[in-house]
């Protein structure tokens, strides 16, 4: 069946891109982006249809749906960690009734949902390297545990009522055509930028503190694959571990040191966020991933970082 999607969160560091992705793969005029507020993103704007849609206002979210006929629904909106230890009652709110709402939305209409899961749903009793793809969730922050709450409502609307529902836990990511917004694993994208700019950069995180984190092509292809996976294949469906590289601060900065022997890195810790890095994985085992929908990444460390430093000095980022 040709699909017909609707995207909430268009506009963040994964709709940006997701959006130009899926309306390269189905077509413009059958991806309707959305979300709270335009911003100056005029590709995502202008290429296809785009409407205002809070998540919160479910009845708006249904009537969206209706109009545009989707048969689909790529949920992004929310709010990442760093901005939900700033604000845990809007990510409480955003999160948890945002995606309520798409899956209400899906039950009434037999819509299938993609919506991303996150790293973030482990906790620090978790095992933290080779992180199996069931194990214990015990997450500290209110963005983990709105994230294990989505993962386990997911379920149920698929195992209660048929929806079908699909969903990967994403590393942080790493892009160049948006900048993230508000996460614990946002250094590894700000790090380039100030490489470029000033050979010099400050992390917030401290050395030797290991994270998952992928390259965005990785994470659209990953959502490209699991949407059209086979149905009868997948085991878990809501929440697979993917992973393709892990590195430390220390680590990334040496690769880009390859490009500009001159970078130096320095730190200037954030407690909060330092203390949520630490509470997750240092690396997942994503084998159920690969053996339910053949998931497999394209990029390493050195290949993403060679690829960000042309992608971001292509776009204009230069020495200032
Ligand atoms: P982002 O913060 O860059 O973008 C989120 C978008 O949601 C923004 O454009 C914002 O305007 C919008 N939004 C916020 N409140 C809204 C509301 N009430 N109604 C409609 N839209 C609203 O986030 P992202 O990095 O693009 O993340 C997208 C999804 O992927 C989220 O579910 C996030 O948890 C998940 N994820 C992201 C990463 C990552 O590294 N980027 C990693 C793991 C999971
Ligand atoms: C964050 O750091 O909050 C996100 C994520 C890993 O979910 N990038």
């Amino acid at each position: 069946m040709q699909k017909k999607i609707l995207l909430t969160g268009c506009l963040g560091q994964i709709g940006t891109e997701l959006t130009m992705h899926m309306r390269k793969t189905y077509g413009n005029d059958n991806v309707i982006a959305s979300d709270l507020v335009a911003k100056d993103v005029p590709e995502v704007m202008e290429s296809g249809p785009f409407e205002l849609l809070d998540v919160t206002d479910g009845q708006h979210l249904a009537e969206l749906a209706q109009k545009h006929k989707v048969n689909t629904i790529i949920h992004l909106a929310a709010i990442l960690s760093g901005v939900g230890e700033l604000k845990p009652q809007l990510a409480y709110n955003v999160n948890m009734n945002g995606l309520h709402n798409v899956l209400e939305v899906a039950r009434e209409h037999d819509l299938q949902v993609f919506t991303p899961s996150s790293i973030a749903v482990f906790g620090a009793d978790t095992p933290k390297d080779n992180t199996p793809q069931d194990t214990l969730q015990r997450p500290s922050t209110m963005y983990g545990v709105t994230k294990v709450s989505g993962e386990l409502l997911c379920d149920y609307y698929h195992t209660r009522y048929g929806v079908d529902t699909r969903g990967v836990r994403f590393p942080g990511l790493i892009s160049y055509a948006a900048l993230p917004g508000g996460g614990t694993t946002d250094y590894a994208v700000h790090i380039f930028y100030d490489a470029i700019k000033h050979g010099r950069y400050e992390s917030f995180i401290a050395a030797g503190t290991y994270m998952d984190m992928m390259y965005m092509p990785d994470a659209l292809k990953a959502v490209t694959m699991i949407l059209e996976a086979d149905p009868a294949k997948l085991k878990h469906r809501n929440a697979f571990n993917i992973a393709s590289m892990s590195f430390e601060p220390e680590e990334l900065a040496a690769e880009i040191k390859k490009h500009i022997p001159e970078f130096e890195l320095a730190y200037n810790i954030d407690p909060v966020r330092q203390e949520i890095a630490e509470s997750w994985p240092n690396k997942m085992d994503d084998s159920c991933a690969r053996a339910e929908w053949n998931w497999q990444p394209d990029y390493g460390l050195s290949e993403m970082v060679t690829d960000m430093l042309k992608q971001l000095q292509a776009k204009g980022i230069v020495r200032e």
